[in-house]
């Protein structure tokens, strides 16, 4: 489909104005700005982007030279897998907790689905490493749409010290689990594994 407005406002020139297309379910890198002309052909796009780039290349592509080889041989990035991310707090920061409620974190982030497998139906978090989950609220709940982000928030319990860690685990309608971790690709594309939180430092703060 094609789109002439963000947010209820007309598309800026950055993202695309005045025309840009939207294809939902597939990796934003399809979703072609500043639209001109439409081809309908039998062979696939000859762009940079659909061929030498977007690609989850296998491991053994470790360099250019190498990567050169699977370019051709791998297909383009279609539809993206279950992830999501912690964005609050972030890797470093102080975690100053109020003294009324020390040892719970507020958590927040965003996740989305697998292709079109979605919406995102939950979203955990955790403090020991997977070992033991938190469930955390989806801000939409039932009104997120099948493609879109999900926003989501959590009270997660952390007892004051350095260097702890948070994690976030998504699952989407089509029963996909974010996994710990994801293999490794030479452009680093499509990674999902466990959204993080790391080298935190909580303390708590003055009695009021
Ligand atoms: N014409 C055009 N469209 C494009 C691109 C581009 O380089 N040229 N980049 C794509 C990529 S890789 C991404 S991630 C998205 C980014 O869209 P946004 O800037 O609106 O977030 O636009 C896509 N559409
Ligand atoms: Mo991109």
């Amino acid at each position: 489909m094609s789109a002439l407005d963000m947010n209820d406002q007309p598309l800026t020139p950055s993202h695309g104005f005045p025309v840009r297309l939207l294809a939902p379910g597939i990796a934003g890198a399809r979703s072609v700005k500043w639209l001109d002309r439409i081809t309908v052909q039998l062979t696939e796009s000859p762009n940079y982007y659909q061929q030498l780039d977007y690609k989850i290349l296998p491991p053994q592509a470790t360099s250019r030279e190498l990567a050169k080889i699977y370019w051709p041989l791998c297909p383009a990035i279609r539809g993206l897998p279950v992830n999501s991310v912690i964005c609050v707090p972030a890797t470093g920061e102080t975690v100053v907790l109020p003294y009324e409620k020390k040892n719970m974190v507020e958590v927040k982030g965003y996740a989305l689905p697998a292709a079109d497998e979605g919406p995102v139906t939950k979203v955990e978090v955790s403090t020991d490493d997977g070992r033991t989950w938190t469930l955390a609220t989806l801000d939409r709940g039932e009104k997120t749409g099948k493609w879109a982000w999900t926003l989501w928030h959590a009270e997660v319990t952390l007892a004051p010290g350095e260097a702890k860690r948070i994690v976030s685990r998504a699952t989407d309608r089509g029963g996909n689990v974010q996994p710990e971790k994801a293999e490794w690709n030479f452009r680093g594309v499509a990674y999902n594994g466990w959204g993080e939180a790391r080298d935190l430092k909580v303390v708590v703060g003055a009695r009021k």
